[in-house]
């Protein structure tokens, strides 16, 4: 038996023409990947972000922060996606659908989405803090046998300047090309929020976006956070739990 809320779910996928996700650290937290608030592992929790995911912190102690993002890169390189990631690639089977994502590792891309959107960059886009020329690794998927290799990096081969990991620190703009992409995904009739507290901005706008175009919106959360007041829906499970279920009541992958 299928619970309520798939069916509800599933009865809104069928009748939209364009879907998407929003997603943030929780739908990793399934694949081992700690999530940054909230309490447990919690990366914030155990870390100052002011001294490890900021500009200054890079200026300050560059080999701080590649020690910390290698160490980022290694649990991300080791877990695999879970049933989450699985179900958010099988709905594209579904329906017309947009991943948007604010993590930074590739489990949706090994899943099998394709074209995803992250507006927070990506770990393995190594690129140049001058020039902003991408590393030649760049776009390989993090593999556990590469992560040594790769750290610590080369200079860059076009202006020598220092390589840094491809993420959005705070303090910084998000690429533009990233934000549009996610702006126009937000012109969609359901939009899934998964696994985010909603609390970094702009991204957590998001969902505010595509609420004031018409969009329903269902948060898949086990807790309630700063976007449950734009959801129309809150379903409090896991999401490696209920996104199957969604898959399952629309009739499989
Ligand atoms: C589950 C689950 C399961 C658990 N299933 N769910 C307006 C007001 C106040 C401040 C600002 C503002 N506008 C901008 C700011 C400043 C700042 C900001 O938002 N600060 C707030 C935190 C106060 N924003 C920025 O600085 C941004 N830049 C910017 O605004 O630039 C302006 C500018 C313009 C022009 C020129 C220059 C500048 C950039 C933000 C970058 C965020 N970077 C990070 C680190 C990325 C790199 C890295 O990974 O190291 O991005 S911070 C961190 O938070 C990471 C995440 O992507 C992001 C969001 O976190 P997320 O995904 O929501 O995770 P959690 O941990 O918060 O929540 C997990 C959720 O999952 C929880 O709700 C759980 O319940 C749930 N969960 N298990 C489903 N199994
Ligand atoms: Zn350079």
């Amino acid at each position: 038996m299928t619970a309520p809320q798939a069916d509800a779910v599933a009865c809104r996928l069928r009748d939209a023409r364009r879907v998407a996700v929003l997603g943030g650290a929780g739908l990793s937290a399934g694949s081992g990947i700690p999530t940054f608030r909230g309490g447990g592992d919690s990366l914030w929790s155990r870390f100052d972000p002011m001294r490890l995911a900021t500009p200054e912190a890079w200026q300050a102690d560059p080999a701080l922060v590649w020690a910390w993002y290698r160490w980022r890169m290694a649990l991300v390189a080791a877990a695999v996606p879970n049933a989450g990631h699985r179900a958010i690639a099988a709905l594209a089977a579904h329906v017309a659908l947009r991943v948007v994502t604010q993590n930074v590792d590739d489990l949706h891309e090994r899943a099998g989405s394709r074209d995803v959107v992250h507006v927070h960059g990506r770990l393995g886009a190594l690129r140049c803090a001058d020039c902003s020329e991408l590393h030649a690794a760049a776009l390989a998927p993090l593999v556990p046998a590469d992560v040594p290799e790769r750290l610590p990096p080369e200079r860059c081969t076009r202006c020598g300047g220092a390589v840094r990991p491809g993420v959005v620190w705070f303090g910084e703009a998000l690429a533009d090309e990233a934000w549009d992409a996610a702006v126009a995904a937000m012109a969609c009739d359901v939009l899934l929020v998964v696994g985010t507290s909603g609390q970094v901005q702009p991204a957590a706008s998001l969902a505010r976006i595509a609420a004031s175009r018409g969009a329903w919106v269902v948060e898949i959360n086990p807790e309630r956070g700063g976007l449950s007041g734009d959801a129309d829906l809150h379903w409090p499970v896991p999401a490696d739990e209920a996104l199957p279920a969604v898959v399952d009541a629309l009739g499989g992958a």
